[in-house]
């Protein structure tokens, strides 16, 4: 095998070339190439400097994630990046594309850096649950000072080379394309100390501890900088590959680097080849400019996208594109975009009361109330006014896609885009593929939704897909844990210390408690009803399953106490203690069970697919890997002697899997 490192002489400078596609990641072959380049480097005396660079579209972006869990092929990263940092002769790293995590690693041990004014440094290790494990805690607290190594190292963003070049992490731009020659042209210098800086490290923690909630990596990474204050680089090293280990062998980092191949996995298109001819996305039309449709709305515009958005009256026309605009005015004032960019965006949108203005037109989503006849008319329609070969698409959350794409000539442009609230904000996009959906169509939504910055699952049709199919099992089982003796207090509670932003009656608080309701006060069968009778709608309503005051802090409701006690006595649910234990049997356990389901009947691709669902569009804990993942984690047999000891009907897929010893993931 030829190897992926050449080597070039430029008079006196040796230069290092990586060309290890897509993204030259560190594999072993690099590792090896590099290694023998730096030996021939050392070797010559006519080389007085080396220089390392990539072909390609970026820098190392970082170890190979693929080589983690295999046996390690030497050299080492962080042997390898000792080597050079040992070496006599001055080594600068040339930067352009992203330099990420082992690769920033390789910078850091490289006596000068210099990157295109494009390009983009960091350590995302946090993100795959790790943290950087060549040597990175050490190095960058040293080379650009505590605060800017937590934030590197904890948060995991990458920062441009500007700012790069600002905190010393770089020591020079290069003109953007004359990179290979501005880094040749260069020399050597010295190792500092970290300063310690407790007082930044306790504050960081601090204003951090919402976001690192339940993670073991960002409190790794932190003591690790923490080390390079106190330790001698040796010891912060010894220190280091210590950490490191203990995060590689633990269920976090196996969950997040499941996600991260999971999400890249979840665009491929079973049955669709991967140069299918995609049709040309121009303009969007969007129907609704209520939340839904403004919030699909912005994904397009923000992408240079140009939207025509319909309504039927005018003061919900205005009230909509006012929205459109307040947001991106809000997110300016956080000095997220530029005025230009928001006039940009509010100028690409064309809001109107005529549905025919669709005409022109590549795809249209419509975002209108969820009611099958109402959309079936407005397909019917759409089918006389969009051009040919416009996608037509349903923002339906439960809907029968095909019914409505029945209601068209064109099923085969039909398809469902379901978004998640807040449309521009969440990332997760379920793509609902009709029985006759054409695979181009299917294939054009997936690559758009990367456009857009969503991560895109493709569904089947079935009620709720795959989200809100496995949500429903879950709410029906915590409304009978009230009736049996819990707390909606007890139930959240119970979810938010397994990781997710909230449980069960808080999602309802906020979603609507009127949602779906029947809307007849007399007519009441359930708690849902009773709440719903006495307007207690929700967060908006300040009641719920909670009290909420102002500033819409929830607290325990006494009234809501009442009307559970008051049904539990009306139906005779017989009372028990119901442990925490019991809430994560009965609530996340038959939702593993729906996604087998769904796995069986091929309403999901895979099982990561449904990981994917549930990490990016209800905020299940990405250091648990999604329901399916965890399953694995938890034990398939573990899981099915719950479900059977609760009494619930056994997936056969889930049953079998547990039976063989199988998993659900790889
Ligand atoms: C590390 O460095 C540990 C060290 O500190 C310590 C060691 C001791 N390895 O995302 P894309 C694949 S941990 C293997 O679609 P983009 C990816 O799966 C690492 N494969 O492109 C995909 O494959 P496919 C720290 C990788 O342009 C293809 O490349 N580094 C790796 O949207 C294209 O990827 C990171 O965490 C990898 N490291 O984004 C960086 N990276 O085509 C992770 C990518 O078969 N990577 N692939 O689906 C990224 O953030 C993005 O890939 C990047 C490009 C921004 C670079």
């Amino acid at each position: 095998m030829t190897s992926p490192i050449t080597t070039e002489r430029h008079d006196d400078v040796l230069v290092i070339i990586s060309n290890n596609p897509p993204v030259n990641a560190l594999g072993a072959a690099v590792r090896q190439g590099l290694e023998a380049g730096i030996k021939q480097g050392l070797a010559d005396d006519s080389i007085k400097a080396i220089v390392i660079r990539c072909d390609g579209r970026t820098f190392f972006a970082g170890a190979d994630i693929t080589e983690f869990g295999k046996p390690m092929q030497e050299p080492a990263l962080p042997t390898l990046v000792d080597m050079i940092e040992a070496s006599d002769k001055p080594v600068v790293a040339a930067i352009h594309g992203t330099a990420l995590g082992g690769g920033c690693e390789v910078t850091l041990g490289c006596h000068y850096r210099i990157a295109v004014p494009s390009a983009k440094i960091g350590t995302p290790e946090v993100k795959l649950g790790l943290l950087p494990g060549a040597g990175g805690t050490q190095r960058l607290p040293r080379l650009a000072g505590v605060p800017l190594a937590l934030e590197l190292t904890a948060k995991g963003d990458p920062i441009p080379a500007k700012k790069a070049l600002e905190a010393g992490l770089i020591d020079r731009l290069a003109g953007e394309d004359r990179l290979a020659a501005d880094a040749i042209a260069f020399g050597r210098a010295s190792e500092k100390t970290a300063a310690p800086d407790p007082a930044a490290i306790e504050a960081f923690k601090k204003e951090n501890a919402r976001r690192f909630r339940g993670f073991d990596a960002p409190a790794a990474n932190i003591a690790c900088v923490e080390a390079a204050t106190r330790l001698p680089f040796a010891e912060g090293i010894a220190f280091e590959r210590q950490e490191f280990m203990k995060l590689m062998m633990g269920v976090q980092s196996a969950a997040q680097r499941h996600i991260f191949f999971a999400e890249r996995q979840a665009a491929r298109i079973d049955g669709v080849p991967a140069d299918t001819r995609l049709r040309d996305i121009k303009r969007v039309g969007v129907i609704g400019a209520g939340t839904m449709g403004g919030g699909i709305s912005m994904n397009f515009l923000s992408a240079g996208i140009p939207v025509t958005i319909v309504e039927m009256q005018q003061d919900a026309l205005e009230r909509g594109t006012g929205v459109i605009r307040k947001n991106y005015e809000a997110s300016a004032a956080k000095g997220r975009l530029k005025p230009e960019q928001v006039e940009a965006a509010m100028g690409a949108l064309t809001p109107t009361l005529d549905l025919t203005k669709l005409a022109d037109c590549d795809l249209i989503i419509e975002a209108v109330y969820e009611n099958m006849d109402v959309k079936k008319e407005l397909f019917g329609k759409l089918d006389t006014i969009a051009k040919p070969g416009a996608i037509l698409a349903s923002n339906t959350s439960y809907l029968n896609v095909d019914e409505i794409a029945a209601s068209t000539s064109r099923p085969e442009d039909v398809l469902g885009m379901h978004f998640f609230s807040p449309a521009n904000v969440m990332k997760l996009l379920e793509v609902v593929r009709g029985a006759k959906t054409a695979p181009d169509v299917l294939a054009t939504v997936m690559a758009l939704a990367k456009t857009i910055k969503k991560v895109a699952v493709v569904a089947g049709v079935c009620h709720g897909f795959i989200g809100n199919r496995m949500l429903m099992p879950r709410q029906v089982e915590a409304m009978k844990l009230l009736m049996e003796g819990a707390t909606p207090e007890q139930v959240d509670r119970v979810h938010v210390e397994f990781g997710m932003p909230m449980g069960p009656f808080q999602m309802s608080d906020l979603a609507g408690v009127d949602i779906g309701w029947h809307r007849d006060p007399t007519r009441i069968e359930s708690i849902r009803d009773a709440l719903a009778a006495e307007g207690r709608w929700g967060q908006k309503k300040q009641a719920g399953f909670y009290d909420y005051d102002e500033k819409r802090n929830p607290s325990p409701s006494a009234r809501v106490a009442e009307i559970i006690a008051e049904f539990r006595k009306k139906t005779g649910a017989v009372q028990h203690e119901v442990t925490d234990q019991e809430i994560v049997e009965r609530t996340l356990y038959p939702m593993v069970n729906e996604g087998a389901l769904i796995l069986e009947e091929g309403m999901a691709q895979r099982a990561s697919d449904i990981d994917v669902v549930w990490i990016y569009g209800y905020g299940w804990p990405v250091y648990r890997g999604g329901p399916m993942f965890w399953a694995d984690t938890e034990g398939l047999k573990k899981i099915v002697a719950g479900l059977e000891k609760h009494g619930f009907a056994v997936a056969t897929l889930l049953k079998d899997k547990a039976e063989s010893g199988g998993r659900f993931t790889s």
